[in-house]
């Protein structure tokens, strides 16, 4: 760790003010090029307490950049996490509003609803035997750096660019669908945009939920049962605007369809 409290304060109202306003900012490491990963959690924890003593919940919890083409999208080259509010939460269905957002991207994920609480260093079977369910997800991230264009540790400070969040599609236990095979077919305005599978991220989506569970460690923290937890994008993100219509579609798990307004 290289900055004091007084600067990880600064670097948090700086992202919360750019989350709220949809206002862009140049990335962190430009003013502080000594910041390390760990001051880049110091900064996210300091955004989530702010946005809880304003009366949000965190309802879960994601990981990002854990497949290779998020990674060379967008020049990154390790996995980190995010947490996820209620206020970040969108029906399936729904018309999500864009104009809170600089340049939103959408992603298809697979979610974990974890049945158990699980801490420190897990294992994929862990993770597993942890979980209620899995369910289909798309996640709509807004990096707030100008062009879209940061390093890990202001994406990290940046709550890993989260912004809004939809679960549906069809809930399946753990045990009775093989995660590493799940398809993915990413529709946008009737258009096959991206194609993926599973096995992208990570080898396996729950090795995304026990890496995320040691950085919670790392931070003090544990994934408490009930927590939402979406694994990162198996494809590159997708732009959309207003006026478009999303559907992703998940091989055995149906589908989550959503509107941008
Ligand atoms: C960082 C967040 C990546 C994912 O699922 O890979 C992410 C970004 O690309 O802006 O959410």
């Amino acid at each position: 760790m290289t900055l004091d409290n007084t600067a990880i304060q600064r670097l948090a109202e700086r992202v919360e003010t750019a989350q709220t306003y949809a206002t862009p900012i140049r990335k962190l490491t430009d003013d502080y090029p000594g910041m390390t990963v760990a001051d880049a959690y110091r900064v996210q924890t300091a955004l989530r307490r702010s946005y809880e003593a304003r009366g949000q919940r965190v309802v879960g919890w994601k990981a990002g950049l854990t497949s290779r083409p998020k990674m060379l999208q967008m020049g990154v080259d390790k996995p980190g996490i995010g947490f996820l509010t209620d206020a970040m939460a969108r029906p399936e269905n729904s018309v999500i509003s864009l104009g809170d957002m600089i340049h939103p991207r959408a992603e298809c994920e697979i979610a974990f609803v974890m049945g158990a609480e699980l801490s420190g260093q897990v294992s994929r079977d862990q993770v597993l035997a942890a979980t209620d369910y899995i369910q289909p997800s798309v996640e709509i991230i807004d990096s707030r750096f100008t062009g879209f264009k940061f390093d890990l540790e202001s994406v990290l400070a940046d709550n890993s660019s989260s912004a809004r969040f939809i679960a549906g599609g069809r809930p399946r236990r753990p045990g009775s669908i093989d995660l590493r095979t799940i398809g993915t077919v990413m529709e946008l305005n009737g258009e096959i945009v991206a194609l993926g599978a599973s096995a992208e991220v990570l080898g396996h989506p729950a090795d995304a939920v026990a890496m995320l569970v040691g950085v919670l460690h790392e931070m003090g923290e544990v994934l408490p049962a009930g927590s939402f937890v979406m694994s990162g994008a198996i494809t590159a993100a997708v732009p959309v605007k207003s006026g478009d219509s999303l559907i992703a579609r998940f091989l055995d798990m149906g589908s989550v369809s959503v509107r941008f307004g």
